[in-house]
């Protein structure tokens, strides 16, 4: 591409008052997703920059303010003045509407955002907006807040360097929430990455200390193995088939792996569209006709059936992403593809290409027939088992399942279903609830596992059964119907324990497999039942959650308490934390360290995996530790080598066990966690530690004690007791905790982002062994509830 831009190419249009005034016109929305779509509009100028070859870096930094800088190596914002605009060109880029200067060129803009906006409106949606471009051997600077620049562009150095720097922090007047996700980040960075080949992407988030770089080598291929990484494939390697049609630039990855499912991403100029349209069409249109087409004609089907497209589909895990210009979109935020040329366009790519790659590949060809005519078959066998049921049902007219205490209530907005785990929950819940409006679905164990059973399995399974008739939608593609949904609140609840969570995995997964609308629509909840109930004096109150108890016992605790050296108003977090890293120690205690040496490993200076690497790190911090007697009470201690990472390890001993400070140990989440609560333990010093209640004076001698002293003085007087599970709450505690919509809490189960959805059911229910366990182990921090 040619290097052809000229300041003149940019049109001075409209200015940023519109912006502010109607934020979600320009973001889609307000929430957490137009949050984020700020650093994707800034990254997507970047990403920009690369496609025409001119960049091969962008660094995305999340800084603890709450700002972001998005940084890249491209050819930098033209400095010099606008010759229509009598201002700076940067200026007209970040102070005007769709000033991107690639909108009117002949190359179209290929990562072009959804909304495709531009950086102007960032800059207008920000508290302040610095931007740093090194460009023509200088380094020149300016800032913003909230739209309006607040200096002069100026140049503040030299540089023989090219690239754009853009510190933003989104104004927390226009936005519902400031808390960027540092995964939801990571997995468009992902995305980004594999759908333009060749660009490094990094992140780092320094609110909690972690980093990530993505580059792809292998495009959508390799983001195909990448998505299925956790399922069993059956067939080797991706199908992949490319060409361009009429301008349109369409890419096709397909592979096949065992489950039942059927996932699809497509993009457009590497933007995901969630809500599929037209280039999907053409993919389904043409695979299913060339493949029926292909093995008929062939002599690989035995008979002649006609594969309905599901059945060619079952299992299949595809990309189609398309680049063309001045794409259309229908809806406001989910991106459906509306552009009739790119149905052509992949149907004309895929009729090139889809029959040699058959023609040359009979063994996939066969594979895959095999697996849609067993789904062939299994639809068929489903078809005529609810014919049956149909004929059934006409004779006995809409009967509900006879577990289903029903509402009176005929509104489906205004009703309200509840699933309980266990007959007795459920015995409770129905003589608690309000039956205007409250219905009580009661379920007997575990649900079927909807993740390992084919569709026809799923409908003779009578708890699912029960369920869907209860909801009144019927399932499957030709049947569900959200329209009759008989509820608009469905919510879930069990127990708060593995069981219990066990279930409402079930029942998630349950939901978006098959009633993923259900979920889209915002329908679907799970209840919270308190894990505490507290009787102070005559009072009573129920707690939901081990944190908030600790909250709540610190605040009694604290209550006319002097700490010695610390400010007053640092006692809660500090101590809290320091709670926190007390059970921590008492952990690894428990793995054979000694508390002492827990406590050096938490507040170590740069202490981590990567230093290992570093072997006058390790001297120092072994010497820094024979030095300070934290070997006391190890029999033996070990520096030595380790050449598979290349890494030093300590080894240590005791009279019963071997075990050692190396990478997989420092690395781990648990450590992580460790050193973040390692902060606190500097801020309050070391033992003794002095404590004043009015006029009375205590002196502890370590830690676990003045922890000690403060949790009994907090729950001094109280009553408290624990639930184990929803049994053990009578019919009127249940309705005050959790049913009463006035005082229940609900989670309403959201639909982020479903890939990551996929990902997660497919780990947790699936049958690849390993993941998951990983799955666990890192998030184990996260769950607080699991009692094992
Ligand atoms: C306007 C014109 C040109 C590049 C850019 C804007 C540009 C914007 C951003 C935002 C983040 N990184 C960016 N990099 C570049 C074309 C410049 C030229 O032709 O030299």
């Amino acid at each position: 591409m040619q290097n052809n831009y000229s300041e003149n190419s940019i049109k001075v249009l409209e200015g940023l008052e519109a912006v502010r005034q109607r934020p979600g016109m320009y973001i889609g929305s307000t929430d957490v997703r137009g949050l984020h779509h700020l650093v994707y509009e800034v990254v997507d100028n970047s990403i920009d920059e690369a496609m025409g070859g001119y960049c091969d870096t962008i660094k995305v930094t999340l800084h603890v303010d709450g700002s972001v800088t998005v940084e890249d190596n491209g050819r930098g914002i033209p400095v010099g003045m606008h010759p229509s605009a009598n201002k700076p060109t940067l200026e007209v880029v970040m102070g005007t509407l769709h000033a991107g200067g690639k909108f009117d060129s002949d190359s179209y803009k290929t990562s072009g955002g959804l909304h495709g906006v531009g950086v102007s409106v960032v800059n207008a949606l920000s508290e302040f907006c610095e931007v740093t471009v090194k460009r023509d051997g200088g380094v020149y600077f300016q800032r913003f807040e909230y739209g309006n620049k607040v200096t002069e562009l100026e140049r503040i150095g030299n540089t023989d360097k090219n690239g754009t720097k853009i510190t933003f922090k989104p104004d927390i007047k226009i936005f519902e929430t400031s808390e960027y996700s540092y995964d939801t980040l990571c997995r468009r960075l992902r995305e980004l990455a594999y759908l333009n080949s060749g660009v490094r992407i990094k992140i780092l988030d320094e609110r909690y200390d972690e980093e990530q770089e993505y580059y792809a080598e292998g495009g959508i291929k390799s983001y195909l193995l990448y998505l299925n990484k956790n399922k069993n494939l059956i067939i080797d390697e991706p199908l992949f088939f490319e060409g361009k049609h009429e301008g349109i630039e369409v890419e096709v990855a397909v592979i096949y792996n065992d489950t039942y499912n059927e996932s699809l991403y497509s993009f457009v100029n590497a933007i995901h569209t969630e809500g599929g349209g037209t280039h999907e069409f053409g993919f389904k249109a043409a695979y299913t006709k060339i493949f029926n087409s292909f093995v008929n004609k062939q002599g690989v089907a035995k008979e002649k059936i006609s594969l309905s497209g599901d059945d060619v589909r079952e299992g299949m895990s595809a990309i189609v992403s398309i680049r063309m210009s001045d794409p259309v979109f229908e809806g406001q935020t989910k991106g459906k593809l509306g552009s009739t040329s790119a149905k052509t366009a992949v149907e004309a790519v895929l009729n090139k290409t889809l029959a040699d790659f058959f023609e040359e590949n009979p063994a996939v060809v066969k594979k895959v027939y095999e697996k849609a005519v067993q789904a062939f078959r299994a639809r068929e066998a489903a078809r005529k088992a609810k014919e049956l049921t149909r004929r059934k049902n006409a004779l006995e007219i809409s009967t509900l399942p006879g577990k289903l205490a029903d509402c009176q209530e005929k509104d489906p907005e205004k009703s309200e279903l509840f699933i309980v785990e266990g007959d007795s929950a459920g015995g409770s819940a129905k003589q608690c609830r309000h039956r205007q409006f409250q219905a009580i679905l009661p379920l007997k164990g575990k649900i079927l596992n909807v993740e390992k059973a084919r569709y026809d399995k799923l409908l003779s399974n009578n708890e699912i059964r029960t369920i869907v008739t209860a909801l009144g939608t019927g399932i499957g593609k030709d049947d569900f119907n959200i329209e009759k949904l008989r509820y608009h609140k469905i919510i879930i609840m069990c127990d708060a324990d593995v069981d219990g969570a066990h279930i409402s995995t079930l029942l998630l997964t349950f939901f978006f497999r098959h009633m993923k609308e259900i979920v889209e629509r915002g329908y679907l909840y799970i209840a919270s039942p308190p894990l505490y109930k507290i009787k102070k004096g005559k009072g009573e109150r129920y707690i939901q959650n081990e944190e908030a108890m600790a909250d709540y016992l610190l605040d009694l605790g604290l209550e006319e308490v002097t700490i010695d050296g610390v400010e007053k108003h640092r006692y809660k977090e500090l101590l809290f934390n320091l709670g926190k890293l007390n059970s921590m120690i008492h952990k690894y205690v428990r793995k054979g360290f000694t508390r002492q040496l827990v406590k050096c490993m938490a507040t170590y200076p740069e202490l981590d995996y990567k230093n290992l690497a570093d072997k006058e790190f390790v001297e120092t911090f072994d010497k820094y530790l024979s030095d300070n007697n934290l070997y006391d009470g190890y029999m033996e201690h070990e520096l030595e080598f380790n050449p598979e990472f290349n890494r030093y390890n300590i080894k240590l001993m005791t009279g019963t066990q071997t075990f050692t400070i190396n990478t997989d140990l420092l690395g781990s989440p648990e450590f992580k966690e460790l050193r973040r609560l390692g902060i606190y333990l500097k801020e309050i010093g070391s033992a003794p530690y002095t404590v004043r209640i009015n006029g009375d004076t205590e002196v502890f001698d370590d830690l676990t004690s003045l922890l000690k002293f403060i949790e009994e003085r907090g729950k001094k007087g109280l009553g408290i007791q624990r639930y184990k599970g929803l049994g053990e709450m009578n019919p009127e505690q249940l309705w005050e905790t959790t049913v009463d919509p006035d005082r229940r809490l609900l989670y309403r189960v959201t639909i982020e982002d479903a890939e990551a959805a996929d990902e997660l059911f497919s780990l947790l229910m699936g049958d690849i062994v390993l993941p998951r366990r990983e799955f666990i182990e890192t998030n184990a921090l996260n769950v607080r509830n699991l009692d094992i």
